[in-house]
């Protein structure tokens, strides 16, 4: 069919809390200790991609990849407020010199997720002060390793809180109806609501706050919440710009490819506006837009509809459809000029093959987007590795590495060779 430009960026992301392992002094460490946990597992030694970082970036490029998507993880760099931490500099500078060694673009993300726990003490994601310590830890970050670093991302799905937010509402709201009726399901949601008490009440005390303003990044956000993260966002483009201004500055945004049915079309106007629209004054000055894509969403008179029931879902339980990233890439370029990188992109499966053609019909997409003029520089497949997914653990497998975490032995999967070829050879 065709091949990408030669310039043009294929590899993978990763995210320091989901692979790196013993990251002690994240406030996710934390939540996912405390009696009551909503973590199915704690995340332990995940991959241990902190000491094998240089197996795992070379096994990209030996497939033919030339790009690498990683997050620099704040609770390291700095986990006492104010105190930074030199040693853990020196391991990103090695894992960004080895990228350079051999041959791999490095995008680095500032911000995925994870945050230090002092942070969350301090009042996290909801406080005016977070604009202030973020600014502080990427000015270190940036004055340290800015010149082995073409591409920041600065906060990762800066959109999530708000996602998170109406989910939570929703689920409220379903509880609170099923509590009226004599659902059997009511015992589940009542111990579910419960657990949650008790949950909060102990990250109260693992934090030293009052539960109630437990704020870490993947926490329901108000909207003065929302207006600091992109403070945040402004607060470090502006220092990055100070100290290198080469460095190409960006932002990640998730963004569902939403469809209407007859009658819905008020719906994905709606959500358009929330997941990206909103966001655009704030972004104005960025050097290029972070695209993160997985399935779609389609919109009914009444609001969201699930997939039919002969839709392929992934083992993430979201609808199997790689032709969303195309339709996103086509959405965002009619309100975004300047260049796009498709930050994240995949699938959860156990059937490689599946991960192959999903693979195939994304980077289609992305293909035909470039065509048609929209300025797409890159894309990096989530993930390289099977790694950590957040509350539900391990048992998820969006990786292009399979990982026996007993021995922490790789193996890389047939999707990976599929991705370096595209890269080398194209379609
Ligand atoms: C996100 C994060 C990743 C996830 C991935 C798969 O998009 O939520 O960037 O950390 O692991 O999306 O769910």
């Amino acid at each position: 069919m065709g091949k990408f430009p030669n310039n043009f960026m294929i590899g993978a992301a990763t995210a320091a809390h989901q692979v790196e392992g013993n990251n002690i002094n994240s406030d996710f460490w934390a939540m996912e200790h405390v009696p009551y946990s909503m973590y199915k597992e704690p995340s332990l030694d995940a991959v241990d991609h902190y000491h094998r970082f240089k197996e795992d970036i070379q096994l990209l490029k030996d497939a033919g990849c030339n790009t690498y998507r990683f997050s620099v993880e704040w609770a390291r760099i700095e986990p006492k407020k104010g105190e930074f931490n030199q040693k853990e500099i020196q391991h990103y500078r090695e894992v960004l010199e080895f990228c350079h060694e051999i041959g791999v673009t490095p995008i680095v993300t500032l911000h995925h997720f994870s945050s230090p726990k002092w942070l969350i003490s301090e009042g996290g994601w909801e406080s005016e002060m977070t604009i202030e310590y973020f600014g502080k830890y990427c000015q270190f970050v940036i004055s340290e390793l800015g010149h082995l670093i073409p591409y920041v991302c600065t906060i990762n799905e800066a959109n999530m809180g708000k996602q998170i937010a109406k989910i939570s509402k929703r689920m409220m709201n379903q509880s609170k109806k099923k509590t009226d009726s004599p659902d059997v399901q009511v015992g589940l949601n009542v111990g579910l609501e419960d657990k949650m008490k008790n949950y909060y009440l102990e990250l109260g005390q693992v934090f030293g706050i009052d539960p109630s303003n437990v704020q870490s990044f993947l926490s329901p956000r108000t909207e003065n919440g929302e207006r600091i993260i992109m403070k945040c966002h402004e607060k470090a483009r502006s220092i990055i710009k100070q100290i290198k201004p080469e460095i190409q500055v960006g932002i990640t945004f998730s963004l569902y490819d939403h469809q209407a049915l007859p009658g819905g079309e008020e719906f994905v106007k709606r959500e358009q506006y929330e997941d990206f629209l909103d966001y655009l004054p704030f972004i104005d000055d960025d050097d290029f837009l972070g695209v993160q894509n997985y399935s779609r969403k389609i919109h009914g008179p009444d609001g969201v509809v699930p997939p039919d029931e002969h839709a392929k879902l992934t083992k993430m339980g979201y609808e199997y459809y790689p032709e969303a990233l195309g339709n996103v890439l086509n959405f965002v370029s009619q309100h975004w000029e300047k260049p796009i990188i498709v930050t994240e992109n995949g699938l959860s499966t156990d059937n490689d093959e599946e991960r192959v053609e999903f693979i195939k019909q994304a980077l289609k997409g992305v293909y035909l987007s470039l065509k048609k003029g929209i300025p797409v520089i890159g894309y990096t497949y989530w993930s390289l590795l099977d790694n950590f997914e957040w509350q539900l653990g391990y048992d998820q497998t969006f990786g292009l590495i399979a990982v026996d975490r007993t021995t922490q032995t790789r193996h890389p999967k047939e999707s990976l060779s599929v991705l370096g070829e595209i890269n080398i050879n194209g379609f």
